[in-house]
C-alpha cells in the first residue's frame, strides 16, 4: 500500500502518527476513503486497533511529564505557531477537508480553516490569562491551580472533521496534556495533515499523536485504557453510550457533545425575512450539523407566508460539487449516511408527512433539499436526528404551546428564536431547554462561552474556562497564615 494519498497535488500520510514517528497499523490492513463529491476511491488509510491504541496512549503517556512541566508561555508559542502552521496551509487543509467530507470549499476557505487556526490563538492566550484570584480563610491563603491531567483520548466526527478536532486538540494541549485523536474513518485526512503542522510548529514527540481505524475496532482499547485521564468525544448518541461505559471501567472524565433535534421558533411578531434567513441557513453542510435548527415551529398566523417566503429561497439554493464558489449544498458524507436519510423521510411520508419541497435523493451522493409538513410531535421525523437537509415544520398557537414543543424531544443542544418583542425573547429563552440559544441570529459562537448540551445532547461544557476545568485537575492549595513556618 502506498502511504501517501494526493488530494490535489496536496501530499497526505495515511499512517498513524504515533509518539513523532508515522506508522502502519501493527496489522497491515487498511480500510479505503472515498470522496463523497464523486465517489471515487482517494486511497487506503492504516486501520488501527488495540496494538495502535496501546502504542499511542503509550506515547502519550511518556511525553506527559515533560509536556505538563513547560511553561505556560512556551506552550502558548507553540500553539501560536501550530496557528500560523495552519493559516500557512490553509488552502491545502480546505480543499483536502472538502475533498474527504463534501463541504463546501468557500466554508472551508473563509471560514472554518481560519476558525481552526483561531481554535490554537484563542486557547493559548487564554491559558496566559488563566487565574483565579487567591482568597482567605480565617487568614489562611486559597490557592486555586489548573493541573495538566494526562492522556486525552479526543474522539471526533466527520462533519466538520478539523474544526471539531482543533476546537478539542488545542485547549487540551495548551492545559499541558498530551493527546490520543482519533478522527472519523469517513474523513481521516486533515488530522494527518494536522499532525504534520503540529510537529513543524515545534511540538514534541508524543504530545499529539493520530491514530486512524474504525471506532468499533480501535475505540474501545482507547477508551477503556486505565493510563488515559480525560475522554472528549463528538458524535452519536450511541456511540456516547458505548464510550461511557467503555470509560466507566476507570471512571474516566468525559465531555460528550452529542447531537440535537433543535427547534427553530417562529413568532408571528418577527422579522419573517430574519426568520426566513435563518430557517435556511439550516441545510448548511448538507444538514450534517449538530446545531442545526430543524424543526421549524413557526405561529400559527404567520405560517403560510413563512413557508411560502422559504420556499422561494430555498429554491434558489444551487445544488452540487462543492469546490465550485457557487454551490450551497453539496453532497452527503456517504452512501450508509444518505440511505439513513432517505430511510427518514421515506417513513415520514408513508406516516401522513407531506414534502413541500424535496423528499427525495437526487444523482449521486446528494439529498433534495426537504422540508416536511404534517407531522405529529411524537413521531419518528421530528424526534430523531436525520443529520441530512431534511427540515420539518409544525405550528403553534401560542407561547406555552411553542416552548412545549421546542422542549419536547430527548435532545437540548440549541434553539433559536425569532421574534419582534424583547419581553417575549426574555421569557422563552428562560424556558428553553438548550445548551445555546440564539435570538434573531444563529450559529454566532465565541469560544469564551461555555458549549454543550443538555439531556441527551452531551455532558459537560466546553469553550474558555470551562475547557480548562474539564482537561485540567483543579487543585485548590491553602497555605497556613505566616508562611512557612512549622507550626
Ligand atoms: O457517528 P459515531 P456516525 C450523529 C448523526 C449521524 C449519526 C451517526 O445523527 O447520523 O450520529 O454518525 C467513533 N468507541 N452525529 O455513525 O459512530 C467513530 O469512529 C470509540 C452527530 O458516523 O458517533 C468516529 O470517530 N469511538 C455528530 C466518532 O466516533 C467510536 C457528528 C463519531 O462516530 C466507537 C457525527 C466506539 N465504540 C454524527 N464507535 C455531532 N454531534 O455533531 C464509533 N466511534
Amino acid at each position: 500500500m502506498s502511504d501517501k494519498i494526493i488530494v490535489a497535488g496536496v501530499s497526505v500520510d495515511t499512517r498513524h502518527w504515533i509518539g513523532g514517528r508515522r506508522v502502519a497499523s501493527a496489522s497491515g490492513e487498511t480500510f479505503p476513503d472515498v470522496s463523497p463529491i464523486d465517489g471515487q476511491p482517494l486511497g487506503e488509510i492504516a486501520r488501527g486497533g488495540p496494538v495502535e491504541a496501546e502504542a499511542a496512549v503509550a506515547a502519550a503517556r511518556e511525553a506527559f511529564p515533560v509536556w505538563a512541566a513547560t511553561s505556560r508561555a512556551e506552550r502558548a508559542r507553540i500553539l501560536h505557531a501550530i496557528a500560523e502552521g495552519v493559516d500557512r496551509r490553509l488552502e491545502e487543509l480546505a480543499i483536502v477537508e472538502t475533498t474527504d467530507n463534501g463541504a463546501l470549499l468557500r466554508s472551508h476557505r473563509r471560514g472554518v480553516m481560519p476558525r481552526v487556526a483561531h481554535n490554537f490563538r484563542f486557547f493559548a492566550d487564554w491559558l496566559l490569562s488563566l487565574e483565579h484570584e487567591d482568597f482567605e480563610t480565617r487568614g489562611h491563603t486559597n490557592h486555586v491551580s489548573w493541573d495538566p491531567a494526562g492522556p486525552c483520548v479526543l474522539i471526533t466526527p466527520w462533519n466538520a472533521p478539523l474544526m471539531l478536532a482543533t476546537w478539542k486538540v488545542a485547549p487540551a494541549l495548551a492545559a499541558g496534556n498530551t493527546v490520543v485523536l482519533k478522527p472519523a474513518e469517513w474523513s481521516p485526512l486533515t488530522a494527518s495533515l494536522l499532525a504534520d503542522i503540529a510537529a513543524e510548529a515545534g511540538l514534541p514527540a508524543g504530545v499529539l499523536n493520530v491514530v486512524q481505524g474504525y471506532g468499533a475496532e480501535i475505540g474501545d482499547a482507547l477508551t477503556s485504557h486505565p493510563d488515559v485521564r480525560r475522554i472528549s468525544f463528538t458524535g452519536s448518541v450511541p456511540t456516547a453510550k458505548r464510550i461511557a461505559a467503555s470509560a466507566a471501567a476507570h471512571l474516566t472524565p468525559l465531555s460528550l457533545e452529542l447531537g440535537g433535534k433543535s427547534p427553530l421558533l417562529v413568532f408571528a411578531d418577527a422579522d419573517l425575512d430574519v426568520a426566513v434567513d435563518l430557517a435556511v441557513e439550516q441545510y448548511d453542510n448538507a444538514g450534517q450539523v449538530c446545531l442545526a435548527a430543524t424543526r421549524f415551529l413557526v405561529e400559527e398566523s404567520v405560517a403560510e407566508e413563512f413557508t411560502r417566503r422559504f420556499v422561494e429561497k430555498a429554491s434558489g439554493l444551487r445544488q452540487g460539487d462543492p469546490r465550485d464558489e457557487s454551490t450551497d449544498i453539496g453532497p452527503n458524507i456517504h452512501p450508509r449516511q444518505l440511505e439513513k436519510i432517505d430511510g427518514f423521510v421515506r417513513r415520514a411520508l408513508a406516516a401522513g408527512a407531506r414534502a413541500v419541497i424535496g423528499g427525495h435523493r437526487k444523482d449521486g451522493q446528494y439529498y433534495a433539499p426537504t422540508l416536511l409538513t404534517d407531522v405529529a410531535q411524537d413521531s419518528e421525523i421530528v424526534q430523531e436526528e436525520v443529520f441530512g437537509p431534511v427540515l420539518t415544520l409544525q405550528t403553534f398557537s401560542d407561547e406555552d404551546e411553542a416552548v412545549r414543543l421546542a422542549n419536547g424531544t430527548r435532545f437540548g443542544l440549541a434553539a433559536t428564536v425569532a421574534t419582534g418583542d424583547p419581553e417575549r425573547a426574555a421569557r422563552v429563552t428562560a424556558r428553553l431547554v438548550a445548551g445555546t440559544v440564539w435570538v434573531n441570529c444563529f450559529f454566532v459562537r465565541d469560544l469564551q462561552a461555555p458549549f454543550g448540551g443538555s439531556r441527551q445532547s452531551g455532558v459537560g461544557r466546553e469553550g474558555g474556562t470551562w475547557s480548562f476545568d474539564f482537561y485540567c485537575d483543579l487543585k485548590n492549595t491553602v497555605t497556613a497564615p505566616g508562611g512557612w513556618k512549622s507550626h
